[in-house]
C-alpha cells in the first residue's frame, strides 16, 4: 500500500510502502537513500539506476574536464584516498580515490544537456554537506545532510538521525535524486560543504536524452517500411 503523508512544512512528503518510508519528495525532486550494508570494497556503493553514467574518479585524470559531465575544479585537486582524522574520511568500504570538499569549498558539475537523475555515494554524512541543483544558472533546490539523515532514519527505523560515523552502514549511503518533472530537470550540480568535510564517490547521472522513449516518427517509419515490404511481397507474388 502506498500513501502520501504531508509533513507540517507542507512541501515535504514521504512515500510510505508497507509501513516504512522508501523515498521522499521535496521541491520537485524525489530522493532515496540506500544503506551501505550490501556494498563491497574497493569501490563501496554505486547506483542501481538504469541508463546512467558513473564517474568514479579512479583514473589518473581525476575529475573529468571533458565529456558530457565537466567538473570545476577538474583533475585531482579535490581528490583524496583513505582517511585522515580532522581532514577527510573515505566513504565506508571504499579504498579508491574520491572527492573530498573541505570547509567552504565546492565542486561544480556542468552537464552538456539536461539531466533528470543524479546519484552519489555520500560518506560519513554531515548536516553541513549540501547538494544543489541548477538550470540555466537558476537554483532549483538544495538538499542537506539533515534531510538525507532524516530519510535514512525513517526508512531503516533508526531511533535518531545518524551523522559523521566513518564506518556505519547508515551514515555512509548511496543517495538518488530524481527530477519529478521537466520543470526540475537540471544542467548543473553543485556540491558544497561548510565544515570538514563532504566526501563522495561514484557520482552518477542520467541525461534526459539517454532515456528510452517512444519516438512517433520512428514508429511511423517502421509502419511505412512494413507497408513497402508488404507491397513488394504482393508484387513478387503476382510476378
Ligand atoms: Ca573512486
Amino acid at each position: 500500500m502506498k500513501v502520501l503523508v504531508a509533513a507540517s512544512l507542507g512541501i515535504l512528503s514521504v512515500f510510505i510502502s508497507a509501513g516504512s518510508v522508501s523515498a521522499a519528495s521535496l521541491n520537485g525532486f524525489n530522493f532515496d537513500a540506500t544503506s551501505s550494508e550490501n556494498c563491497l570494497s574497493p569501490d563501496g556503493c554505486k547506483t542501481g539506476v538504469a541508463n546512467t553514467v558513473t564517474i568514479d574518479f579512479n583514473s589518473a585524470a581525476g575529475a573529468p574536464s571533458t565529456g558530457f559531465a565537466k567538473y570545476t575544479p577538474n583533475g585531482t585537486t579535490q581528490l583524496f584516498t583513505g582517511s585522515k582524522s580532522g581532514l577527510s574520511a573515505t566513504p565506508f568500504k571504499n579504498t579508491t580515490p574520491y572527492l573530498s570538499l573541505p570547509t567552504n569549498q565546492e565542486a561544480v558539475i556542468s552537464f552538456g544537456g539536461l539531466v533528470d537523475y543524479f546519484g552519489l555515494y555520500w560518506g560519513s554524512i554531515d548536516t553541513y554537506n549540501f547538494v544543489e541543483f541548477k538550470k540555466g544558472g537558476v537554483s532549483l533546490a538544495t538538499f542537506g545532510g539533515q534531510q538525507i539523515a532524516s530519510l535514512v532514519q525513517s526508512k531503516y527505523s533508526l531511533t535518531s538521525p545518524k551523522f559523521a560515523n566513518w564506518t556505519n552502514n547508515f551514515t555512509n549511503i548511496y543517495v538518488d535524486f530524481f527530477s519529478e518533472s521537466s520543470a526540475t530537470q537540471f544542467d548543473t550540480v553543485v556540491l558544497k560543504s561548510t565544515g570538514i568535510a563532504f566526501e563522495t564517490d561514484n557520482h552518477a547521472y542520467r541525461a534526459v536524452s539517454a532515456k528510452p522513449v517512444p519516438v512517433p516518427g520512428m514508429v511511423f517509419g517502421m509502419m511505412a517500411a512494413a507497408g513497402i515490404l508488404a507491397t513488394k511481397r504482393k508484387k513478387s507474388a503476382k510476378a
